[in-house]
């Protein structure tokens, strides 16, 4: 086995404290054994820049890079004269822009994609959910009546490229916000104009000598990262759906036992469905499936990991093999005859661990290239050109496995794929859907709110814990959970979104959980798919009885683990949006600063959310459940009372009266 350079006179593991993914834990072993290095080593072995991790450096220009002194934040200044609240406000920006120029570029790859499937260039995807092209349509606006299916799609594609290219005006999905939220982004002058004009301008804001005013700073930020949330990645979702189908939902396997000794494994890993869409395809083409069998192998494995693997589980019951943490992990098994990444979250460290065990690693697009993994370009009007050749590569692999293979025989089933369109369903039934059952349940008390629990896993946090034990919590609390990325695989890891977790929640959720056949504890999808709990929160403003905007519900949304700078621009604009949003392991601002002050506490007076930290699981909980609870008093339903339905009698006696 090639070894890569470890361990030798470095800081040696304590696996139990970095993971309580058993799967993870069991391969980190082996990976010592084998003498493989993993992120895991690396954070141990690399303290985080304390000036760094409080933002409080800037190298925006070359007079500097310049350090300021966290623990003094106003003893200095930058050379240019840049005070701590300029220099974090634009430290954050830039990673409002990187997370939000992802999303975003994720949903104009899915809307070039709509494109071309409609007007005949690409043939090798169709379009599997009509109905849901036509509710986007009339949603923003679109005339849908009596109209060809080919024209109101097309009217819909052409709207929607407005999400990224237009200079000016409102974004088209602003037409979904509810109007009070709406007016609140009116008067701060955060409604994004386009994506592409947003994201530029605060590149252009956050260089050295332009926007050197905090509050200026964070509206750009809140128009970039609405951008996304309301544009972007709601237009991922939305496309995806259009494109793939609309996830319902669906028990899946998940956890490192899905792969298969026996068989052919291959694991995509990374964002995007189109992908994954192809790969199922080529691992059910007679031709490749024979192959497999004629190199000895009873078939082809696919597996999903990360958002690639969340995207797929719900529209194909495609089995998962674990979160943002484990892709190293599950190199060490041995039993990965290829993995096939994109874009996003795809860590440099796979080319060696892969190379270690002989795995292929493939990068397929053209944004992704990486330094000895083999390139095979992803092209959407030939998918299989690609995904076809990935398969070839696992196969050959798999008839040359030549060194043991350890796969940790853990599986958990979950159900997931909470659309918010199956959440309507689910709660209303079919003859009237509606989110009318959910807010009469958290108006009469037996759901104390709603919290979104969301993001990365992050090898500075042991991996998993904060997120299942916080999400215990909420529960256990009667706070119904609804989830997206790789927090949802740790919580399917868990054993939390069964509907028999229910047992685990509070007596009020419970009721409910075990009357609608639910788990307590609802996975919406990938990270793009945060747009769907945009939705759902603008569903309970408009069916009433919560207030008038988001900022008024009894919600809360939370990242526990996050890393990514993607995460960043989720929170700012679920922030933005109203909603207060918790961050744990770290957060780069200064504590007792002007624009902490502006972000934890100002922009809430302003009509909107504000964010929140805090690391210990049970001090997140207490922070959201306490935030919970000041709006349902502020609502006038801080005491749980049934609702009492008035019949015929009651209606005459009151006319009368
Ligand atoms: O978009 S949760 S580690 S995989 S950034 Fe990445 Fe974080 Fe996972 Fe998906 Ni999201
Ligand atoms: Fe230093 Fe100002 Fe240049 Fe930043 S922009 S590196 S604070 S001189």
């Amino acid at each position: 086995m090639a070894k890569n350079e470890i361990i030798s006179g470095k800081k040696e593991l304590d696996i139990n404290a970095v993971t309580t993914c058993d799967a993870t834990a069991q391969m980190l072993r082996k990976a010592r054994r084998d003498g493989v290095e993993t992120a895991f080593d690396r954070a141990a072995n690399m303290k985080a820049c304390p000036i760094g991790k409080d933002s409080a450096c800037c190298k925006h220009c070359f007079m500097g890079p310049c350090r300021l002194n966290a623990k003094d934040p106003y003893s200095k200044v930058g050379v240019c004269g840049a005070t701590i609240d300029t220099i974090m406000a634009r430290n954050f920006a830039r990673a409002v822009c990187a997370g939000s120029a992802a999303h975003t570029d994720h949903g104009m790859g899915m809307l070039d994609l709509f494109r071309d499937v409609l007007n005949g260039k690409i043939k090798d995807y169709g379009i599997k959910n009509p109905q849901k092209c036509i509710e986007v349509a009339a949603s923003i606006g679109i005339e849908t009546e009596d109209r060809e299916f080919y024209d109101v799609a097309m009217d819909l594609y052409h709207e929607l490229e407005r999400t990224y290219t237009q200079v000016d005006g409102e974004i088209p999905f602003a037409k979904r916000v509810p109007a009070k939220t709406l007016e609140t982004w009116r008067k701060e002058g955060i409604v994004p104009r386009g994506a592409m004009r947003e994201i530029m301008e605060l590149m252009h804001r956050s260089t050295m000598g332009v926007d050197q005013h905090y509050e200026n700073i964070t509206k750009a930020c809140s128009r970039a990262a609405l951008a996304d949330g309301w544009g972007g990645s709601m237009v991922a979702t939305e496309i995806s759906d259009i494109l793939f189908g609309t996830p319902s939902p669906v028990a899946v396997e998940v956890n490192m036992g899905v792969l298969k000794e026996d068989q052919v494994n291959i694991i995509i890993h990374g964002h995007e469905p189109n992908l994954f869409e192809s790969m199922v395809e080529s691992v059910n083409e007679p031709t490749l499936v024979q192959a497999a069998k004629d190199a000895g192998a009873k078939g082809i494995n696919l597996v999903g990991m990360c958002c690639s693997g969340l995207e797929m589980f719900v529209r194909h019951g495609v089995p998962h093999a674990g979160n943002f943490m484990s892709t190293e992990a599950v190199l060490v098994t041995g039993a990965v005859d290829a993995m096939g990444v994109d874009v996003q979250c795809i860590k440099q460290g796979l080319v060696k661990v892969a190379d270690c065990y002989k795995t292929p690693l493939i990068t397929t697009n053209p944004r992704c290239h990486i330094e000895g993994a083999t390139h095979v370009e992803f092209h959407e009007h030939d998918p299989k050109g690609c995904t076809d050749e990935i398969v070839i590569q696992a196969i050959g692999r798999f008839k040359n496995r030549s060194m043991p293979i350890e796969i940790p025989q853990i599986v958990n089933t979950g159900v997931h794929g909470f659309s918010h369109e199956y959440i309507n369903y689910m709660l209303g039934g079919s003859f009237r859907a509606s989110y009318t059952p959910l807010n009469d349940n958290i108006i009469n008390g037996r759901i104390r709110g709603v919290a979104g629990v969301v993001g990365c896993t992050n090898p500075r946090m042991k991996q998993d814990y904060v997120h299942v034990e916080l999400v215990k919590e909420l529960i256990k609390n009667d706070v119904l959970v609804v989830q997206t990325g790789c927090s949802q695989i740790a919580l399917a890891k868990a054993g939390l979104t069964t509907p028999e977790a229910a047992h685990l929640a509070g007596p009020g959720l419970k009721e409910v959980c075990e009357t609608v056949g639910m788990p307590p504890v609802l996975g919406v999808g990938a990270c793009v798919d945060n747009s769907r709990i945009l939705i759902a929160v603008t569903e309970m403003v408009k069916t009433g009885g919560l207030g008038d905007s988001i900022a008024d519900l009894p919600v809360a949304g939370c990242a526990p683990e996050f890393m990514s700078e993607k995460a960043i621009a989720i929170g700012q604009y679920f922030v933005a949006s109203g909603v207060y949003t918790v961050f744990g392991v770290t957060f780069p601002i200064v504590e007792g600063t002007k624009f902490h002050k502006h972000l934890f506490q100002e922009l809430e007076e302003r009509g909107m959310g504000k964010w929140g930290f805090a690391v210990d699981p049970h001090d997140i909980a207490a922070k959201m459940i306490a935030h919970i609870d000041k709006k349902r008093k502020a609502l006038g339903i801080d005491k749980a009372r049934e609702r009492v339905l008035m019949d015929m009698a009651d209606r005459r006696d009151m006319e009368a009266a």
